[in-house]
């Protein structure tokens, strides 16, 4: 059996109850076959791939609050140290009823490769709890916050791990828990990303992610003899990835046609408008109804649907597994060129085969969606020479970077002769620069 097979197999042993892991250790450990192939016998001596498939340490704690009636309430939060080889610990903190060790495993997992291919010196990790913000008083939100980080504080620092937002954790999470680890530890010190401007935090991350997307998708047209001039792009979710993703595309001349949220979806032929789109999500916190009876032009409809718009871009921002085999199937039959992923682990194994296999270009998340991750890395350099930079160099050094990664993966896919192919190119030069530091530093 390959060494690849052997270690899959274990790994699916060992972590039977936690999918979202061996599916993305299943995705990685696929498409890096022909890069551990060429150097089996060393990497199986190392035991490569065990111990990157093992993280270096995971904590799971208790955090009580109390709600606005007096009432205690209990969640449970994680972190998880995966893999320190290039550089701290560094991912987001999702703050979601569905968050469970699996989640935060997978998450961490794939953080390892994303920040290697930012060119950046940050290693993977991921936290979060299973709290529901939404419907939550600021009050209650900085209960929560406070007594998280009051646990959270023990294991995290600006040169050992460094969380910032995901799903559920933008700037009023995060200032309310920089508050409560300055308490605790009386240091100030740059040990969140995504901190409000006033407190050390750097222009452009808030809409790093989206942004960043659209950089790295505007390239891949680009290099394709295409741009992203009149084209119709459909966008899921409707949080910070997807307001600012559509913010991008239609600077860029495109046309966003959809956004959707956990309970239903909009189609707005005339194209989104970001700005009453943000003041639903971002200031009233609102659901997305809230913006179709604010626009004439928008359909609002209940459930999932936003893959069934004819377009010629797609690109999931919402969540994991959100696009299936059936959405993949309807995107190519009605044309559509390419889909990158603002989400983590958004489209099922199946789907990104099928979308692959029909020609679609396809750049998961690990690529795609790294300009927000890479951008916390610039404001940690900021934070440690204690100075902040403009809109427009933090701006510029994004797109660089974005641009950088789509040549890198193009070309390792080149390198192995599987011109195109975007996921095995992310996934084997992400793996390189990680398993070289791994490998030089010994059997740590
Ligand atoms: P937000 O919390 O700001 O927004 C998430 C959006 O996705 C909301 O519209 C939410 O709807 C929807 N959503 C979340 N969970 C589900 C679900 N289970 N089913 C359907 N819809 C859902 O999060 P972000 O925009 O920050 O994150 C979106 C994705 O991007 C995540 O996969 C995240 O890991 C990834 N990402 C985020 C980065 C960042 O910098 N923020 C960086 C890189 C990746 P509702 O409000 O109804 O729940
Ligand atoms: O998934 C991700 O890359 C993030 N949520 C951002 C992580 C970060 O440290 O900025």
């Amino acid at each position: 059996m390959s060494y690849v097979d052997e270690v899959l197999e274990r790994v699916k042993a060992k972590n039977a109850s936690e999918p979202e892991f061996l599916q993305a250790v299943e995705e990685v450990l696929e498409s890096l076959k022909p890069a551990i192939e060429a150097n089996e016998e060393k990497y199986r001596k190392e035991a490569l791939l065990e111990r990157l498939t093992e993280p270096d340490r995971q904590f799971k704690f208790r955090v009580p609050w109390v709600d606005d009636k007096g009432q205690v309430q209990v969640n449970t939060g994680y972190r998880i140290q995966f893999n320190n080889a290039i550089g701290p610990y560094k991912g987001g903190l999702r703050l979601h009823p569905s968050v469970n060790t699996g989640i935060i495993k997978f998450l961490g997992f794939e953080q390892i490769f994303k920040n290697s291919l930012t060119g950046l010196p940050i290693g993977g990790g991921k936290g979060g709890a299973d709290f529901d913000p939404k419907g939550k008083s600021d009050r209650e939100v900085m209960a929560f916050c406070q007594s998280f980080m009051t646990e959270l504080s023990k294991y995290i620092g600006a040169d050992t791990d460094v969380p910032a937002g995901d799903i559920g954790t933008g700037a009023r999470e995060i200032g309310y828990m920089f508050g409560q680890y300055k308490k605790i530890k009386g240091v100030y010190e740059g040990v969140l990303t995504g901190k409000g401007l006033s407190y050390g935090g750097s222009l452009v991350r808030t809409e790093a992610t989206g942004y960043g997307l659209l950089y790295i998708t505007e390239e891949l047209m680009k290099c394709h003899g295409e741009s992203m001039e009149g084209k119709t792009v459909v966008i899921s979710g409707a949080g910070n990835v997807a307001i600012y993703a559509t913010q991008k595309a239609q600077q860029m001349g495109a046309k966003v046609v959809t956004c959707s949220d956990s309970t239903g979806w909009i189609y707005d032929p005339e194209g989104i408008d970001v700005a009453l789109l943000k003041e639903v999500k971002e200031v009233k916190r609102a659901r997305l109804t809230e913006y179709a009876n604010a626009r004439k032009s928008a359909e609002y409809h209940e459930g999932r649907g936003v893959w069934s718009v004819k377009c010629d871009i797609a690109l999931p921002c919402a969540t994991q597994n959100e696009l299936f085999i059936d959405d993949a199937k309807q995107l190519v039959a009605n044309g559509c060129k390419a889909v990158c992923e603002g989400a983590n682990m958004p489209t099922t194994i199946d789907a990104t085969k099928y979308l692959q296999e029909n020609g679609v270009w396809f750049i998961g998340g690990k690529a795609a969606n790294a300009g927000g991750v890479a951008t916390s890395a610039l404001e940690m350099s900021q934070n440690s020479e204690r100075l902040s930079w403009t809109f427009e160099e933090v701006d510029s050094k994004l797109k660089q970077i974005m641009v950088n990664i789509y040549h890198t993966i193009d070309d390792a896919a080149k390198r192995y002769g599987q011109e195109g192919n975007y996921v095995m190119g992310a996934n084997i030069a992400g793996f390189e620069k990680v398993a070289e530091a791994m490998l030089l530093q010994g059997v740590v």
